[in-house]
């Protein structure tokens, strides 16, 4: 309960008392300007919500808010100034003595100037250090309420949020289409408080008790000797820990598998991984996990694919949602939670619910949708908003609480820990993007950067001369108020016998997967094993993937060289056809089609079919031979890129209208790219024969002729909606 919500208790609210020069309150003295608003006695209504990122009870010394606009305080000035605001005639030249002289000490701009940049740079995130960001909004359709009583998941009720995507392993300069898992942090700027949703693109994690975590990050990093490999999982120390801790294994196949390389943040699904207790206004409790279920589907790169952007465009994933959201395909997720009775045991169907490396089958406990996120503006600036929000699994709001799941209750401890330091101190909640928009009136003081100007004498409690500021609240004022969970047993550092099955999930989503992903899968292990060095280590990933797998364990060993294992004698599972991603048809909204041209193409029909792409929610890219406009200046089509500049990529499928008659060898690259990447290729009859000459195989299944560039959309919908063709 809490201490008090008022009634019985001898504090009273009201402005601060005023200080005197020696810091002692004065009771009831008046304000120097303002006349002095007279003290309440009791408990009153909050001030107004503060706006859009606001600053909580914070005052700068001139007495502005220093939240209200945070981008005009950043840039208040026309004119150039130094940080102490003088106004500069130059920021070209350090004053010398003489023309040809040596610098002068005395230049403060010169050395206000660059001593500010050399400290521009921050510590990168341990892990996560590579993400892009943006703003958007929650809104809730009221079908938690029955379940949770935060005010975020009232009907209607629309909360502003602010969403990172990022990769895992690799440094902030990092390609971001690397195998690996994706961090998908929600901040939810509630009115009770920030709520943070920290979770993955992938549901399950790779050990069971936070202690490990350095371990695995430690192995999974660039080897300390030569700071390499970069950003990969493709390397001996990685493969040695998840081979010799195998409750990493189901984590490890998931990385495997197309999910380790998505094809769009915007496509990728999002987890909380562990299970989280919910209560409702009657204090009922259920136990859930979280599910973000993008609008697109999920979908994913190709290896090759994922190769060729590493190179070509290394920012692919942040491009596209930003280049989405500025285009108005503002991307959505529905947020839906698997809800499980809050029983003695945490159990579900067999299921330890307390075991990160675990999931429960949607077909067992099917998703309940209660709210759509969507994303509608981007960063104004990276530094201030990407690189400097701090999530904490921790933020929570009254109706949401944690578990004793041992991995959430490390991270509990570890999110403050590192921001602290990679922040520069306590006060990192004062930045704009991580203020609350709830009222914040805490009683921490002081520290590095601190930013708030805090009015009063008396930051502990109880206290009588600050009158009595700030008040407890009770359940009624919305308080957070824990939920009364039993504790018992004995200190130990054992783990539980639930938490011993390694290989029944693995085999689960292996078994689940259609044959192409396991395709897939089987040659993600068998390359990123033929990059360890060590046989020992390829041989012991082998015997693992024996204990999942018969099919697998042989196809693996096979590409890798390595003995084919004998009969196994594994377990049958039941299959969850909700983990794989083929076989569903999507919105294709988004979507790029590239439009191959060549200098005599008729800009009347070309430019036709691209309001058509436009018209249908797609992004046309035209191609050409050279840069210069189809049909001259007047009435022209422009070109997105050249033949020498564009790569397979960057499209979803491709029309092709004319090709040149000469094509330089980078025209056929493409059009094998295409058709091993599952593209769609709609081909006009008059091209058909010169593509052909080059390297499209008409008999290919994603190979359509078409009469006229109007047919060229209904042709290739169908394989854009399932995302590839399939049987290539
Ligand atoms: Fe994190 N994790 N983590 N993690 N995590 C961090 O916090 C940690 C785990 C996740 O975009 C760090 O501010 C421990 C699971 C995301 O800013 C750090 C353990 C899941 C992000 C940290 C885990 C996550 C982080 C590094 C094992 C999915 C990026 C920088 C017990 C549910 C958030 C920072 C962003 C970041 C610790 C495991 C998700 C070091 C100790 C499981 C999405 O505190």
């Amino acid at each position: 309960m809490a201490e008090n919500n008022g009634a019985e208790s001898t504090e009273t609210h009201g402005t601060p008392r005023q200080a005197t020069p020696s810091g002692h309150a004065l009771p009831g003295a008046p304000a120097p300007k303002a006349p002095a608003p007279e003290e309440p006695t009791q408990p009153q209504a909050p001030l107004p919500p503060a706006s859009d990122q606001a600053a909580p009870a914070t005052v700068t010394a001139t007495g502005n808010s220093t939240g209200a606009e945070p981008t005009l305080r950043a840039q208040q000035s026309t004119y150039l100034t130094t940080a102490q605001g003088g106004r500069l005639p130059t920021t070209d030249h350090s004053l010398r003595a003489g023309e040809r002289g040596p610098v002068l000490l005395q230049d403060h701009h010169l050395r206000e100037k660059i001593t500010h940049f050399d400290h521009e740079r921050i510590p990168e995130r341990v892990v996560h250090a590579r993400g892009a960001a943006a703003h958007g909004v929650f809104r809730a359709n009221g079908a938690a309420k029955s379940i949770c009583r935060a005010s975020v998941f009232d009907q209607g009720k629309e909360t502003e949020v602010f969403v990172r995507f990022s990769t895992v392993l690799g440094s902030r300069g990092s390609a971001d289409t690397v195998r690996d898992t994706r961090g998908f942090a929600v901040k939810f700027y509630t009115d009770q408080g920030t709520w943070d949703l920290v979770g993955n693109n992938i549901p399950v994690f790779f050990i069971q008790d936070a202690i490990k975590f350095p371990d695995v990050v430690h192995a999974a990093k660039p080897h300390p000797t030569r700071e390499i490999p970069q950003a990969q999982s493709a390397h001996d120390t990685f493969w040695d820990f998840v081979t010799l801790h195998t409750e990493a294994t189901a984590h490890t196949l998931w990385n495997m598998s197309d999910r380790g390389i998505p094809r769009s943040y915007r496509m990728m699904e999002g987890f909380g991984i562990h299970t989280f207790r919910m209560s409702n206004d009657d204090g009922t409790t259920s136990l859930v996990k979280f599910h973000w279920k993008p609008r697109l589907g999920v979908h994913s790169m190709v290896w090759e694919e994922a190769q060729i952007a590493g190179g070509m465009d290394p920012d692919f994933h942040r491009r596209d949602l930003a280049d989405a959201i500025e285009s108005g395909a503002l991307p959505e997720w529905d947020l839906g939670v698997q809800v499980f009775p809050d029983t003695e045991d945490q159990m579900f169907e067999g299921i330890d619910l307390l075991d990160p490396t675990k999931i429960v089958p949607e077909e067992l406990a099917p998703v309940k949708i209660i709210g759509t996120m969507t994303l509608t503006k981007n960063p104004t600036n990276y530094f201030a908003e990407t690189e400097q929000v701090a999530f904490h699994p921790g933020h929570l709001v009254p109706g949401i609480d944690v578990t004793a799941d041992p991995l959430l209750q490390g991270r509990l401890f570890s999110y403050l820990d590192t921001q602290i330091s990679r922040l520069g101190g306590p006060n990192f909640a004062q930045l704009p993007v991580n203020r609350p928009h709830a009222q914040v009136n805490d009683m921490q003081r002081d520290g590095m950067h601190q930013s708030a100007v805090h009015a009063g004498v008396a930051p502990y409690k109880p206290n009588s001369l600050d009158g009595g500021c700030p008040f407890f609240a009770g359940a009624d004022q919305g308080a957070l108020i824990d939920v009364p969970v039993a504790i018992k047993g004995e200190a130990t550092r054992e783990k539980p016998a639930s938490f011993e099955d390694h290989f029944s999930q693995a085999r689960l989503f292996y078994r689940s997967l259609a044959p192409v992903e396991q395709e897939h899968t089987a040659s993600a292990y068998a390359f990123e094993l033929a990059k360890c060095y060590e046989p020992v280590i390829r041989q012991r990933a082998v015997d693992v993937l024996t204990q999942v797998d018969q099919e697998l364990a042989e196809s693996v060993a096979a590409k890798l060289g390595l003995p084919a294992p004998g009969p196994l004698d594994l377990d049958p599972v039941d299959v969850s056809p909700a983990l794989s991603q083929v076989g569903s048809e999507w919105p294709v909204s988004g979507r790029q089609i590239a439009v191959l041209t060549c200098e005599e193409s008729d800009p009347h029909a070309v430019g036709a079919l691209v309001d058509q792409i436009f018209d249908a929610g797609l992004v046309p890219l035209v191609v050409a031979p050279t840069g210069e406009p189809l049909g001259g200046e007047d009435g022209a089509v422009a070109i997105a890129r050249t033949y020498f500049t564009a790569r397979s990529i960057e499209f979803d499928a491709a029309v092709v209208v004319d090709l040149p008659a000469e094509p330089e060898p980078a025209v056929g690259v493409m059009f094998g790219e295409l058709q091993r990447q599952g593209k769609a290729v709609a081909v006009l009859d008059s091209a058909m024969e010169a593509a052909v000459a080059i390297g499209l195989d008409r008999e290919y299944e994603g190979t359509s002729r078409i009469a006229s560039t109007g047919e060229a959309l209904p042709a290739l919908r169908s394989a854009l909606s399932r995302h590839r063709v399939w049987a290539r």
